[in-house]
């Protein structure tokens, strides 16, 4: 290996089990970290949303994703946005609810959920590298509409540690996409969050029952020690 600390594979301490991952084929993938769902003035405001609800996700974020460009663990980001013409935009999506702003109208922070506009972009403290992957998608499912399935094949990956917001949109539409192709998806419990936070336990717990029906459920302290495993750890034979 490239990295001297990069191990070939680590145990999760996970639920409903834990999970033994090959970090060679396993992606980090954030989903939408952007400005229009963190910050006021957003698509997520526009909606209703008490924004500050999701701020909690970026710290265990941050560490996780430090950790992955430490070790080499391929890094995916995605946002959610449409075309500045809002041709990949279904009249479905524009028309519902009665939004402050609907998509494409101009806010403080450019056009809502339009790609190029600030609040379209990540943000500042989770910017992604230029040489990482970032996926733009029109929908709430990181696999529709977008070329993620082949750049996972690409790249020989199988399982996803997933995080980002919201646990029970976005987060959880991609994590039961992922699972219908195969991919084993551990989501980072306190690395999603929403603007409900029932939602956001529900929508874990929803991940992790039955067995694991859509996949495992861990921390950014289990995620991090399966990385980069403490000598205890190492000693007690459970992470190799
Ligand atoms: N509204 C909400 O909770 N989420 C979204 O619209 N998109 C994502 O989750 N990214």
């Amino acid at each position: 290996m490239a990295n001297p600390k990069y191990t070939s594979s680590g145990t999760i301490v996970a639920e409903p089990e834990p999970i033994t991952l090959d970090w060679s084929k396993t992606a980090l993938v954030i989903i939408d970290m952007q400005r229009d769902f963190m910050e006021p003035g957003g698509f997520g405001e526009t909606l209703g949303n008490d924004v500050s609800q999701l701020a909690r996700a970026v710290k265990p974020i941050g560490a996780v994703l430090a950790a992955c460009r430490d070790t080499g663990i391929l890094v995916i980001h995605t946002r959610e946005g449409h075309l500045p013409d809002l041709s990949d935009a279904p009249p479905a999506k524009l028309e519902r609810g009665k939004p402050s702003l609907r998509i494409g109208d101009p806010g403080p922070m450019g056009r809502i959920l339009i790609r190029g506009e600030d609040g379209h972009d990540i943000i500042s403290e989770l910017y992604p590298l230029d040489s990482e992957i970032v996926i733009d998608k029109p929908g709430k499912g990181a696999f529709y509409a977008t070329e993620l399935g082949d750049v996972l094949q690409n790249h020989g990956i199988e399982n996803l540690v997933v995080c980002g917001v919201t646990t029970e949109v976005c987060v959880n539409t991609t994590v039961r996409e992922a699972n219908d192709r195969g991919y084993r998806c551990v989501v980072m419990s306190d690395g999603c969050a929403s603007y409900f936070p029932e939602f956001h336990e529900m929508g874990l717990k929803m991940i992790k029952a039955q067995g694991g029906i859509f996949g495992w459920v861990a921390d950014s302290a289990a995620i991090l020690e399966a990385i980069y495993p403490t000598s205890k750890t190492l000693a007690a034979g459970a992470s190799r």
